[in-house]
């Protein structure tokens, strides 16, 4: 990175990241190590250690003592809040460090994870508020010989496992959150974007995080990820990724009945009706489908449209699509940068040569796009596909968009709500009844009118049916960390019951 002149360029070696472990780095030693190469570029970027089942044990007793001996959990909301203001701060001290290696390990435009870091920061600075006005409940109505309380108390040690397609924002939407809430916290990285969870340790140390409230290991969900979910010693999970590990999460979690916060996948629904502004809806659809190249879990992938449009509509989509900016993700100007790994790749590809074998009409893209390194594909639109069709069901997580229609309100309800997963959809119309009335019945924890893929801290984010289980972010995402404890006082003379 030359930052003296502001232009981007490739680090001449990768970096060497240690773990973090009870406040301070352990070096790679003689552990094995993952070697990262950009995935836009193919020159090794990052150099992260696989750590060892005794890593792990050391990062979960680091965090247990942490929160028995309340150096965390036994400060005040106040004091919680300061340290998660300053992490802000440092945050945006660092953040052109931050966005290039989020950049370089995850293939996203360079001015994407900018806009992510900055995003995080501001995450932070609302959970600082959430963990001062954390609270419970009291009952003055038990009459005059009884006070009821309802306090919140953080659920204890929490195993954090983040996926690869927003490695810092996810772990910003959730660890500000269970900090407030006075838990600890042991995070796994995906493995081939572990270099940003790395660094928010140390930004959170030198923010005044006590040693041992957040500690990272590092290597493959299969070994570390996999022991951290049967981990008796860890109260609660919070994992981000795919249905099929979502899965495995449930049956891991049996062993100590450990509590589990669920963000799954997704095929979401953008409904649009005839009535819609229509340019604003293709660009909507477009950003929707392309942002972060479709590897996002709330991509509006299945897009309905209402039947008197979707001949006019396809034809923007095709104008607009073929106007994205795809390339290398280090130049600013870039809208799409590379597909993250070589697996999702595969997947994608499998999709773009699965549908027209399905039956579905190619309208643009399709292709892989020829670069000298990296992995490249076209923001590609599948029309007349059906319900049947591996494209209007599965998860594909790349720059494909398949496109159905609908004749009426009922349908496209019908339509939208005909998926396993149920974590967002979006609806473009005019008509505020009509879109108060969609809203109603379409089953998504997340749900956008003329708009899509936006929203702040605030809000919760969550999904329904076979897209998860709890919340995060907002007063929730701190709640989701807490068990609650029922107080009953009892005032004055007790009334014998041996008399
Ligand atoms: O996910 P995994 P993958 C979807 C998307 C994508 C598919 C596969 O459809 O194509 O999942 O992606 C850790 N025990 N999403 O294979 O494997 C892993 O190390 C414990 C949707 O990358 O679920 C990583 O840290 N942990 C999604 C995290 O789980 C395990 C985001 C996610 O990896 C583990 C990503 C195990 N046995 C993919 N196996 C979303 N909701 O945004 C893996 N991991």
């Amino acid at each position: 990175m030359n930052q003296a002149s502001n232009i981007l360029t490739l680090p001449t070696e990768p970096r060497d990241f240690g773990f973090y472990l009870d406040g301070g780095w352990i070096a790679s030693g003689d552990r094995e190590v993952f070697e990262r190469a950009s995935p836009a570029h193919g020159v090794p970027v990052t150099r992260i250690p696989k750590c060892t089942g005794d890593d792990l044990n050391a990062a979960v007793s680091s965090a247990r003592a942490a929160f028995e001996d309340r150096r965390w959990s036994g400060l005040s909301g106040a004091e919680r809040a300061a340290v998660l203001l300053r992490a802000a701060a440092l945050i945006r001290e660092r953040s052109e460090e931050i966005a290039y290696y989020e950049t370089l390990e995850n293939g996203k435009p360079i001015s994407q994870s900018r806009g992510e870091v900055e995003g995080a920061a501001s995450i932070y600075e609302y959970a600082a508020g959430a963990a001062r006005s954390l609270h419970g409940d009291t009952f003055n109505n038990l009459g005059d010989k009884m006070l009821g309380l309802v306090t919140r108390e953080p659920i204890g040690v929490v195993g954090l496992i983040t996926p690869w397609n927003f490695p810092f924002f996810i772990l910003a939407e959730r660890v500000p959150f269970i900090l407030a809430s006075g838990c600890t916290i042991v995070a796994k990285p995906s493995e081939v974007t572990s270099a940003t969870t790395l660094l928010m340790a140390e930004i959170l140390t030198d923010a005044g995080l006590p040693a041992g409230a957040f500690n990272v290991v590092t290597g493959s969900g299969s070994e570390i990820g996999q022991a951290l979910i049967e981990h008796n010693d860890v109260d609660m999970v919070s994992f981000t990724g795919s249905t099929a590990v979502g899965r495995r999460l449930l049956q891991a979690a049996t062993g100590n009945f450990k509590r589990l916060g669920l963000e799954l996948g997704g095929k979401n629904p953008q409904i649009v009706f005839a009535d819609a502004n229509l340019e604003d809806a293709a660009d909507g659809v477009v950003f929707g489908i392309c942002f972060n190249a479709g590897q996002c879990c709330v991509s509006g992938s299945r897009l309905l449209v209402e039947r008197s449009v979707a001949a006019e509509f396809e034809a923007l989509l095709v104008k607009k699509l073929s106007q994205v900016r795809t390339g290398d993700p280090l130049d600013p100007q870039t809208q799409v940068g590379a597909i993250t790994t070589p697996a999702q790749a595969k997947t994608i590809l499998r999709h773009l040569r699965g549908g027209p074998e399905e039956g579905a009409r190619l309208a643009c893209g399709g292709s892989v796009i020829e670069t000298d390194a990296g992995q490249f594909i076209e923001p590609t639109l599948f029309s007349d596909v059906t319900p049947e069709m591996a494209l209007a069901s599965e998860e594909i997580f790349g720059p494909v968009l398949s496109m159905q229609s609908f004749g009426s309100v009922g349908e496209a309800v019908e339509m939208a709500n005909d998926t396993e997963y149920g974590l967002a959809a979006s609806i473009w119309t005019k008509d505020l009844d009509k879109a108060v009335a969609t809203m109603r019945q379409v089953q998504a924890g997340r749900v956008w009118v003329n708009t899509t893929i936006t929203g702040g801290p605030e809000m919760p984010i969550g999904g329904f049916k076979q897209s998860g289980w709890g919340r995060e972010t907002g007063a929730y995402g701190v709640e989701e960390y807490t068990q609650v404890k029922s107080v009953h006082i009892e005032l004055g003379e007790r009334v014998h019951w041996v008399s």
